[in-house]
């Protein structure tokens, strides 16, 4: 596979070490690696129709369906049916906040983080529909000792119960340089990063989950990101809808706020298929292929579902992906990454040297014969941190959840508040 230089390295090292080295190299997947790295990160065949969606129009003004379906939903949670899966396995580099972004202060309460607002909801859920949805978390090597203690502390507090949150953790890839081969972090170990959020499903297979989830009678497998205080994993209308529509992937999306909003796109491809393009990877024919031509007065791309990365999925779609033993597909991204040069001195790179690769979880949505998107409002789902300043910060979330809050006290036909105290008006500062 071209690693012929981790073989010579190997025998530089002292026995143990050696054997640990070859092993943990032996376990990556080079063959897929150096195809990923040929193939560079297209996003395959252009996608140029819109997806399936579930209008918010469509969910506002016809009350009987919505009605009909959010029972459906509600049913599926007072029956078990569903779980749900936490990605929290990202550095949150942009954010500039050394710790899992989880474990952000998110407030106005002192210790109220972004786990805790997630659990506080996931908790509400369970008092309202009686039954507490198992919770995975998806960890990385960085963030995991960090969120279990957490949990571990303060899980029930938080109103989770007892065995209720289970942990996974997330697989690594090695970096490669230019030439496919893979970097030396330090002697006796290989550069490798987190194989993206896309590890949660080898994950979940490795660890017999998606078996155990059937077992128990779990027919979803919802997935939401930590980054956003808004999320809605537990919705009822995106269950039902699975329901209603018998579908094996669901995904929630926001009408873009521009053509260059970093979310991924929601399309379908012309087998049909529904799939995310992700804000990366649009290429410039993407572009011209959806009439965007980046002028001004450019035609307005038809392609405009955003994804905010809520998806719900069938277990035993998963299951039988697992059994059959697919892989999803892998992304490559131009990175810095420090190594060790043949000589043994470290080398601090000015500009990007490697490619990490990385598997995404929504590409799940390709796999599904029938998959859709439900389109929600915005204000309501969706207040992303992802930077430190400026759009998606935690001061513009801050904002966007302070106004949700003040809508559910004046509008008595949302989630009542007792699942969400008050925010109090309050300094905005940076992450703390
Ligand atoms: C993600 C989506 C984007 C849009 C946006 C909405 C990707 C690649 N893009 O953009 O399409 O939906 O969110 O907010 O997902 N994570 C892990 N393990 C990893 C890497 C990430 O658990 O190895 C988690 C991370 O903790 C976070 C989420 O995945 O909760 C997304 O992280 P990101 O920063 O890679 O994706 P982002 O925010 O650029």
């Amino acid at each position: 596979m071209g690693q012929g230089h981790l073989v010579a390295h190997a025998a530089s090292l002292e026995p143990e070490a050696r054997d640990a080295f070859l092993a943990a190299a032996a376990a990556h997947p080079w063959g897929s690696l150096r195809e990923a790295l040929e193939h560079g990160a297209t996003s395959g065949a252009p996608a140029l129709r819109p997806p399936k969606c579930y209008t918010l129009g469509r969910q506002l003004n016809q009350n009987e369906e919505h009605n009909r379906v959010e029972r459906m939903g509600q049913g599926l949670l007072a029956g078990g049916r569903v779980a749900t899966l936490l990605l929290a396995g990202g550095q949150g580099t942009r954010l500039g906040y050394d710790g899992p972004k989880g474990m952000l202060e998110f407030g106005p309460d002192e210790g109220r983080t972004l786990y805790r607002i997630h659990a506080e909801r996931i908790a509400a859920s369970t008092e309202r529909y009686g039954k507490p949805a198992p919770l995975y978390v998806l960890l990385s090597a960085a963030t995991a000792a960090t969120t279990r203690a957490a949990f571990d502390e303060h899980g029930e507090a938080w109103g989770l119960r007892p065995g209720q949150v289970r942990f996974l953790l997330q697989g690594t890839l090695p970096a490669l340089d230019d030439a496919g081969r893979a970097l030396i972090a330090a002697p006796g170990v290989l550069a490798e990063a987190p194989d993206g959020h896309g590890g949660a499903f080898q994950a979940l297979a490795d660890a017999g989950v998606l078996d155990e989830l059937v077992e128990q009678g779990v027919d979803i497998l919802t997935t939401f990101q930590v980054d956003n205080p808004l999320a809605r994993p537990l919705d009822p209308v995106m269950l039902g809808w699975m329901v209603e529509r018998r579908l094996q992937a669901i995904g929630k999306a926001v009408r873009k706020a521009s053509p260059d909003e970093k979310v991924g796109v929601f399309a379908r491809d012309l087998r049909g298929r529904t799939k995310v393009v992700e804000y990366s990877e649009v290429t410039a024919d993407d572009d011209a292929a959806d009439g965007a031509d980046g002028a001004d007065g450019a035609i307005e791309s038809p392609l405009m579902l955003g994804s905010i990365a809520i998806h719900g999925f069938s277990v035993r779609f998963l299951q039988g992906l697992a059994r059959e033993g697919d892989a999803l597909r892998l992304h490559a991204a131009r990175k810095k990454v420090t190594h060790l040069a043949p000589d043994g001195s470290r080398v601090v790179p000015e500009a990007p040297n490697a490619t990490k690769l990385e598997r995404f979880i929504f590409d799940l949505f390709p796999l599904a014969a029938r998959a859709e998107v439900q389109e929600v409002k915005r204000e309501w789902e969706f207040a992303p941190v992802k930077n430190a300043t400026g759009i998606d910060s935690l001061m513009s979330s801050r904002v966007l959840v302070d106004a949700e809050v003040r809508r559910w006290h004046q509008t008595r036909d949302l989630p009542a508040p007792e699942t969400a105290p008050a925010l109090k008006p309050r300094e905005m500062d940076g992450p703390r």
